[in-house]
C-alpha cells in the first residue's frame, strides 16, 4: 500500500513541512553534532515521512550547556511580572497554532487528528497548561510563618532546582510538553526536553513558538534520540539538577538508578492497569460506553491513564459486554488524517505485534475473546491497525496483569463491594480509576479505597488545574495543579531575628 490508498494522510503529507532530523539548541534550529539520523515512520501507512536526529553526548551536553547559560544569564532571575507575560504570549501563540500542531502531533503519533485538534490532548491544552502556570509565577513563590516565644519572623522562598530535563513519550507528545515545561519554566528553571525518538515534530515546532513569544534562547532545549545513546547522558550529566519522565516503567526504574549517583530530583509518570468499576446500579449503557471508549477511541489503548480493566458486576455482565462490543464497532480504525476517524493506527509494526500476542496469551489462559483481536487488513494492512478487543477473563491471566498498551479491555466479573476494591487494587499499578454507580455513598466509600493517583466518578477527567500522577509502579510526583510547582523547585526557609 501507498499513502495513495489512505486519501486524507495522502493529502496532509503533501501538505506538511516539518523540522525533520533537527535539534534546537541555545534558539538555533540545526543538525545534530552527531550527524546521525533515525527513520520516521507514520504508523498510519507504515512510510518514511522524515528523520529524527540521534543525538549522541556531545549534543547533550551542548542543550544542557545552553540551558545552563539562559538560566544563569536571566530567565532565573527575571522579575516575575516580564515572565508571567513572556508565558502569557506564549500560550497565545500555542493556541493560535493549534491547526498545525494538531497536525505534526498526529504525523509523530498517529494519534486521530479529531482528538489531536481536541482539548484533551491538543494544542490547546499545551496552551491551557501554559497558560495556567503563567498565573502562578508571582503566585507561588513562598509564605511567612510565625516564629516563637522570641521577636522575629520567617519566610520560605520557592526557588527553581535549575536545568530540568523532560524526557517524553511518543503516545501525546504535545499534552506532556505542557505539562512538564509549564511548570519548570514558571518557577524559573530552564529545560532540556527530549521527545521520543519514534517523532519529534510538534514537540520541535513548540519549542520554535517559544523563540517566537520572546522567550530567550537557552530556557528550551530539544534534542533527540535514543535511550540509551541520548536519554542516559541526559540524566546522568551533572549540569542536570532535576528530571521529569513520561514513559514505560521500566525505563522509569533505569532513570531512578542513573540519578541516584547525583542525587538529583526525579519526576516518573509511569504505565498503568487502572480499573473501571461497574456496580449493578449504574448507568450501564453509560459505563460500557466510557470502558469502550477509554480502550478503542483515539489513542487505540495506548495511554498510561486508560482504564483498561473493567470490573463488572456478574449481574449485569451481559448487557455491560453488549455495549461494549456495540461501540467497539463503532470505532474501528482508520486513516487518522481523517476528520471523522475516531481510532488510529497502533505506534509501531513491534508494538501491535506485541498487543496480538497478549490476545493469543490471554486465549492460552482461558481468556474468551469476545470480539476483535485481529490485525485490520485491505487499505490499511501497511499501516499498524487492529480491531478492538474485548477479553472476558479472570484478574490473574497475563493481559488483566500487564499493561499492553493497545486497543484491548478485559472485562472482569465480581459478586460484592469488597471483592470489586481487592480486584481494583489487586494490580502492580496505581494511576487511575473509575466507580460507575448512582449510589452517592458508595462512590465516596469506594474512591476512597482505591489504590491509585487519580479516581473518576461516573466519568474521568484530567487537566491543568488538578494533579495527575500515580503510586505504586506508576511512580511519583504530580503534573497539573500548583502542586506540580513542588516537583519543580525547592523551597528555602528564611529566618529573621527582630530582638
Ligand atoms: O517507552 P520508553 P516506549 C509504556 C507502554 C509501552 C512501553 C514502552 O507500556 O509499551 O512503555 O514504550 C526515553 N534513559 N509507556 O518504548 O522506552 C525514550 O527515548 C533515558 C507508558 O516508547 O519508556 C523516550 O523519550 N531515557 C507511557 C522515553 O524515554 C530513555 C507512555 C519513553 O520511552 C531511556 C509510553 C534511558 N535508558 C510508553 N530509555 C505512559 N506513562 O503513558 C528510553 N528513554
Amino acid at each position: 500500500m501507498t499513502a495513495t490508498t489512505l486519501s486524507a494522510t495522502a493529502s496532509a503529507l503533501a501538505g506538511i513541512s516539518f523540522h525533520s532530523g533537527k535539534v534546537l539548541v541555545d534558539g538555533e534550529i540545526r543538525g545534530p553534532l552527531s550527524g546521525r539520523t533515525l527513520d520516521h515512520v507514520f504508523p498510519g501507512n507504515g512510510e518514511v515521512v522524515g528523520v529524527v536526529a540521534r543525538c549522541e553526548a556531545a549534543d547533550v551536553d551542548a542543550a544542557v550547556g545552553a540551558a545552563r547559560r539562559a538560566l544563569d544569564g536571566g530567565w532565573r532571575d527575571m522579575n516575575v511580572r516580564d515572565r508571567r507575560r513572556l508565558l502569557l504570549d506564549y500560550a497565545r501563540l500555542v493556541a493560535a497554532h493549534n491547526e498545525e500542531l494538531a497536525r505534526l502531533q498526529t504525523l509523530d503519533s498517529g494519534m486521530p487528528i479529531q482528538m489531536s485538534h481536541g482539548f484533551l490532548l491538543g494544542p490547546e491544552m499545551a496552551a491551557d497548561f501554559i497558560e495556567y502556570y503563567a498565573g502562578l509565577v508571582d503566585k507561588e513563590i513562598g509564605e511567612v510563618l510565625p516564629v516563637y516565644p522570641g521577636a522575629g519572623f520567617d519566610y520560605t522562598l520557592r526557588e527553581p532546582l535549575g536545568v530540568v530535563a523532560c524526557i517524553t513519550a511518543w503516545n501525546a507528545p504535545v499534552y506532556l510538553f505542557g505539562a512538564k515545561v509549564a511548570p519548570a519554566l514558571a518557577v524559573g528553571n530552564t529545560v532540556v526536553v527530549k521527545p521520543s525518538e519514534i517523532g519529534s515534530a510538534a514537540t520541535l515546532r513548540l519549542a520554535e513558538l517559544a523563540l517566537e513569544a520572546g522567550i530567550p534562547k537557552g530556557v528550551i532545549n530539544v534534542i533527540t534520540g535514543l535511550g540509551p545513546e541520548c536519554g542516559e547522558p541526559l540524566v546522568t550529566h551533572a549540569g542536570v539538577d532535576a528530571v521529569s519522565f513520561t514513559g514505560g516503567t521500566a525505563t522509569g526504574r533505569h532513570i531512578q538508578r542513573f540519578a541516584a549517583d547525583s542525587l538529583k530530583r526525579v519526576v516518573l509518570e509511569l504505565g498503568g492497569k487502572s480499573a473501571s468499576v461497574v456496580f449493578e446500579d449504574a448507568d450501564i449503557a453509560a459505563a460500557g460506553m466510557l470502558s469502550a471508549g477509554m480502550v478503542a477511541y483515539g489513542l487505540s489503548g495506548q495511554g498510561c491513564a486508560c482504564a483498561t480493566r473493567a470490573l463488572v458486576h456478574q449481574s449485569v455482565l451481559e448487557e455491560f459486554n453488549q455495549t461494549v462490543v456495540s461501540t467497539m464497532a463503532f470505532m474501528t480504525p482508520a486513516d487518522p488524517f481523517d476528520p471523522a476517524t475516531m481510532a488510529g493506527p497502533l505506534i509501531s509494526d513491534r508494538q501491535l505485534e506485541r498487543v496480538l500476542g497478549y490476545v493469543e496469551k490471554g486465549r492460552a489462559e482461558g481468556a474468551t475473546v469476545v470480539s476483535g483481536g485481529e490485525r485490520l487488513g485491505g487499505d490499511l494492512a501497511a499501516g499498524f491497525y487492529m480491531q478492538p478487543t474485548l477479553l472476558l477473563t479472570s484478574n490473574q491471566t497475563t493481559p488483566a496483569r500487564e499493561e499492553i498498551f493497545g486497543p484491548v479491555l478485559c472485562s472482569i466479573p465480581f459478586s460484592d463491594e469488597e471483592e470489586a476494591i481487592r480486584l481494583a487494587n489487586d494490580t502492580p499499578y496505581g494511576l487511575a480509576g473509575v466507580i460507575n454507580t448512582r449510589d452517592l455513598k458508595r462512590a465516596h466509600r469506594v474512591a476512597a479505597r482505591i489504590r491509585s493517583g487519580t479516581v473518576g466518578i461516573n466519568g474521568y477527567s484530567i487537566q491543568a488545574t488538578t494533579p495527575f500522577g500515580g503510586i505504586k509502579q506508576s511512580g511519583y510526583g504530580r503534573e497539573g495543579s500548583r502542586h506540580a510547582i513542588a516537583d519543580y523547585s525547592s523551597l528555602k526557609n528564611v529566618y529573621v531575628d527582630l530582638s
